[in-house]
């Protein structure tokens, strides 16, 4: 074929078999995707500054699963580029980070055992280690929506990351990597309320945080208190990412897709969903129209309601249950 846009096939860590879209260049192939804003997956080979070798191969089969291969690592953030620049254009109808058409880039195996990943507005591109023993790379799909998802949140509401709008920073970046994995839905994720559950961090294969019960991993917030802004952004997220839970499934004992959830409330009360669409199309209205960087918890509840009454009129079962999960989460 000629030089230009090609659908790979890919096996990431934690994708599995992936559809990728690549470029073919002379005899090559490359991790280049210009059908979403040129977004590239490089290579930084245990470095920790540059932008890195861009990812070539002589055929447009990439990676084997097997962190070992260093592709492997690099078509999971190749794909959950992909799949979140998807899920913001077809869900919101957001073209990239900035809204611009641009995209950002990936950068795989950051320094040596480096268990994290991380969103960097200098570079406009995001960045994972290759996790303990560098064979957990910190790749999986909810954290690449995560991460992407922070430079989003620096290109509209620009929540400082610091006190009470630093865990609606981190929220935000859990609830849109949440949304991302449950539009993706591949093989092996259907999607869940889970975050990072894939990647065995903690080694006993409990994922790193739960939207349902945030405090089921010893650190989180399960409600506001006085106290919100003074804990680590990771864990005063726990108190919006209740709040999704319950606007979206509602309070009390449910399975989904096979994972079981049980999300408490505040005071006893009892909260029915919404639906996850409609819980996140009020967060993105929220984020990009009324959240500013110094939303705290208070100002959320009120966003999030004025993007209710927007969507669905002042009048509405979606604005009332907004009202209600703030409620459930002790944000009055
Ligand atoms: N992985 C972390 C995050 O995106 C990195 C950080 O602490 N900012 O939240
Ligand atoms: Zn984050």
């Amino acid at each position: 074929s000629f030089d230009g846009i090609e659908t790979g096939t890919g096996t990431g860590v934690y994708s599995g078999n992936v559809n990728i879209t690549t470029t073919k260049s002379g005899s090559s192939y490359q991790l280049l995707d210009s059908t979403r804003g040129g977004h590239k997956t490089t290579n930084l080979r245990g470095g920790t500054s540059g932008s890195g070798t861009l990812f070539t191969n002589s055929s447009d089969i990439w990676g084997n699963g097997s962190a070992s291969n260093s592709q492997s690592a690099a078509v999971d953030a190749h794909y959950g580029a992909q799949e979140t620049w998807d899920f913001y254009k077809q869900t919101f109808g957001r073209s990239g980070i900035r809204n611009d058409g641009v995209a950002s880039y990936s950068r795989v195996h950051y320094g040596s055992n480096y268990v994290n990943a991380f969103w960097d507005d200098s570079c406009f591109c995001m960045t994972y280690g290759d996790g303990q023993s560098n064979t957990h790379p910190l790749t999986s799909l909810d954290v690449v929506g995560h991460e992407m998802t922070h430079g989003v949140t620096s290109a509209t509401a620009g929540l400082t990351y610091s006190g009470e709008s630093g865990g609606l920073n981190e929220a935000t970046s859990d609830i849109m990597g949440t949304g991302v994995e449950f539009f993706a839905h591949n093989a092996n994720n259907p999607g869940n309320y889970l975050i990072g559950e894939q990647i065995n961090i903690n080694g006993d294969g409990t994922p790193l945080r739960y939207m349902d019960q945030p405090s089921k991993d010893s650190s989180s917030l399960d409600y506001w208190s006085a106290d919100a802004g003074n804990v680590d952004v990771h864990y005063s997220s726990g108190i919006a990412n209740h709040f999704f839970y319950l606007l979206s499934e509602g309070s009390g004992a449910k399975t989904i897709n096979g994972v079981g959830y049980n999300s408490p409330t505040y005071d006893g009360s009892t909260v029915s969903g919404i639906g996850r669409d409609k819980a996140l199309a009020i967060w993105y209205k929220a984020l990009t129209t009324y959240f500013t960087s110094s939303t705290d918890y208070a100002g959320a509840r009120q966003a999030t309601l004025q993007a209710a009454a927007d969507l669905y009129g002042a009048d509405s079962t979606e604005y009332q249950t907004v009202g209600a999960a703030w409620t459930a989460v002790n944000v009055s």
